[in-house]
């Protein structure tokens, strides 16, 4: 049932929906729907954010515990300094700090578990229903692990390759292949500080251990500990993802499409794909070719099948197969309010749980399909690789049934799409640059390139809906700074019109003139929020190139509006990397000066990089200009 919330929409009125609207979100094609629905009292996650605040002020400075029975305690000064247990201040905000890191690396290397043992199940004969869609790769990352591929074929490679990758996760390996490529002097910090990254999930469960009432109270081993765990993610969960992504699904490469709710069509069936792991994703979009399903289209007498990626299910599918993407976060629970949508078909990560409640407002079906990601008021379809197909089908066709649910009268689209190039793989950069980076470490020593900034992350209603990334992303090409970007930051700028060849226009002097000549944007979309790793393997290749640690690069990261856990693992390996990285929303960590400290200063002796944290988009692209700056004179350039 649409339960409307009445005593919210009693207090709504014309001029402050209008305010509203406007404090919520930058995205101009979201504009109408965000005041649609205040108008119809649709709560939305903007609402939730108003009813919740203000916050409990021990919670938002990491001074709570509920960590164990004895609890839950509070640090409130002078009388209560300790937790029944007597963990202080500084070990509580660390403990809840690594346990918010390890879950953000967990959730992004369970994924790319699920992706290389798909990859397994071909090479083994269980899984038939996908092929190996980029086979060089596959070769090229065999040899990488030290098989000899020779007179193997692919179905082989495809078994030997993901025994030897699903081995990256255990406990007797005590090194990770991909992080291999990380420059020698990276390599060597990493030695030095204890943090090398060993077994994906070995560093995820120490990390869990560490969490453990009475097992350290040490905040800065504790915190250490964390940067290794977010390694193990980012050069090794996050990094198998996108490198079997490519195996299975294809390696991506400069494509055009669109973005933004207007991707919405009328005439069409319409089916969202939202969340993270592209193996349902990529099994849809050929199961709505399928003649049967074809033919039931015509029955129901829609014009065909519109697919429309949310997320970052919706980059994985951008990038590879030009699929139009409805939007980031904030976006999803918008594209129901269109009135078109037939079907929500989600897997796992950064589903708004409440979903159902906004789609049982329309004729939306919100579909789900991870066992480990069910939510109550959706249809359940199990999704395994074995069947995938079939799977895929029934959920396709499902949604083409619900076309004649839909009631017109409701239908609201009244946005255009903006156009987009994305599907900037580091292999698409190298081949756009005729098979080496050279050109762009050229142009950066000129200094026509200032350097990179890779812009990642999410949105949170602490912040205009898409203002910071865009506004920091903009701020950013005008000092002749090369944007790279992933998950929500990308869809952002897209939205913004970033992503277009014809944004060169916005960018500085030196820039610019590179992006026209070569035909980019001045914003290069690299993927999803895993393929923050491809932005690791390229910042590897420049240092590699130069033979120097990533930290002496002129580069440096940005979450302008992180909201989930897993952002605070890509923070963490960006820093571990060497990467400087602006947050523009304050982590829970404000009641230990001291962690602050560690963070913000004292990580510069351990990795030569650490976090600043500040809130204004312009004075962010002040401290990253600054940065890149000072780490050109360092390499004298
Ligand atoms: O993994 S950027 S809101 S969709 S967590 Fe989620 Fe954040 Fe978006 Fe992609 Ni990433």
């Amino acid at each position: 049932m649409c339960e409307l919330d009445r005593v919210r929409l009693a207090l709504m009125n014309p001029a402050l929906i209008e305010q509203k609207k406007e404090e919520r979100t930058f995205d101009e094609a979201a504009k109408p729907f965000v005041e649609l629905t205040m108008r119809e009292g649709i709560e939305t996650v903007w609402d939730r954010f108003e009813m919740q605040q203000p916050p409990c002020r021990h919670c938002e400075s990491g001074l709570s515990c509920s960590r164990c029975a004895m609890g839950p305690c509070r640090i409130i000064p002078p009388n209560r300094v300790r937790g029944v247990c007597g963990a202080d201040a500084d070990l509580i905000v660390s403990r809840n700090l690594l346990d918010t890191l390890a879950t953000g690396a967990a959730a992004h290397s369970d994924h790319g578990r699920e992706i290389v043992e798909t990859l397994y199940g071909i090479g083994m004969g269980t899984v038939t229903d996908y092929v190996i869609a980029d086979p060089g790769k596959m070769r090229r990352l065999a040899e990488e692990y030290g098989l000899s591929t020779a007179g193997m074929d692919d179905t082989r490679i495809a078994a030997e390759l993901g025994r030897a990758m699903l081995e990256e996760y255990g406990s007797i390996k005590d090194s990770l292949q991909i992080a291999m490529r990380a420059p020698e002097a990276t390599l060597e910090v990493w030695e030095k500080a204890g943090i090398a990254p060993r077994g994906i999930d070995r560093d995820v469960v120490d990390a869990m251990h560490r969490v453990h009432m009475g097992v350290g109270a040490d905040y800065g081993n504790i915190l250490t500990h964390g940067l290794r765990a977010s390694l193990s993610d980012g050069w090794g969960g996050s990094s198998i993802a996108t490198e079997i992504s490519d195996v299975l699904f294809g390696t991506p490469e400069p494509n055009e499409s669109l973005v933004n709710l207007g991707v919405v069509r009328e005439s069409h069936v319409n089916i969202s794909l939202h969340g993270h792991n592209p193996l349902l994703s990529e099994m849809v979009v050929k199961a709505s070719k399928d003649p049967e399903i074809l033919a039931l289209v015509k029955k129901v007498g829609a014009a065909g099948i519109n697919l429309v990626g949310l997320c970052c299910t919706g980059n994985e599918l951008l990038m590879r197969k030009g699929i139009p993407n409805a939007g980031n976060h904030f976006n999803q629970e918008l594209v129901i309010t269109t009135g078109a949508l037939e079907a929500m078909v989600v897997d796992y990560q950064c589903i708004f749980p409440s979903l159902p409640r906004t789609a049982s407002c329309y004729h939306t079906h919100v579909i789900t399909t991870s066992p480990k990601s069910k939510i109550p008021g959706s249809y359940y379809f199990e999704f395994e690789p074995e069947d995938a197909y079939a799977t895929a089908k029934a959920i396709v066709k499902m949604a083409v049934e619900n076309f004649t649910n839909r009631n017109p009268a409701r239908v609201f689209i009244p946005v255009e799409p903006v156009r987009v190039t994305t599907g900037f793989s580091v292999e698409a950069i190298t081949g756009a640059l005729g098979g080496t980076l050279k050109p762009l470490i050229d142009q950066i020593a000129s200094g026509n390139i200032r350097g990179a900034a890779g812009i990642v992350g999410c949105n949170n209603p602490k912040v205009k809906h898409d203002y910071g990334h865009v506004t920091l992303t903009k701020e950013l090409i005008k000092r002749d700074i090369l944007c790279v970007e992933t998950g929500c930051a990308a869809i952002a700028s897209g939205k913004a019109g970033l992503l277009q060849p014809e944004a060169a226009s916005l960018a500085g002097p030196g820039l610019r003139p590179v992006c026209e000549s070569l035909g980019i944007p001045p914003v290069l979309h690299m993927g999803s929020c895993v393929d923050c790793s491809r932005i690791l393997h390229l910042a590897a290749a420049l240092g590699n190139a130069l033979n120097v640690g990533i930290h002496r690069l002129p580069l440096a990261g940005a979450a302008p509006e992180w909201y989930s856990q897993k952002a605070v693992s890509i923070g963490a390996y960006f820093v571990a990397s060497g990467v400087y990285t602006v947050l523009g929303v304050m982590p829970k960590i404000t009641g230990s000066p001291p962690v602050v400290s560690l963070l913000t200063e004292g990580l510069k002796g351990m990795v030569h990089a650490s976090f600043a944290v500040e809130p204004d988009p312009l004075k962010a692209a002040d401290l990253i200009s600054d940065h890149i700056e000072r780490k050109r004179t360092e390499l004298g350039i």
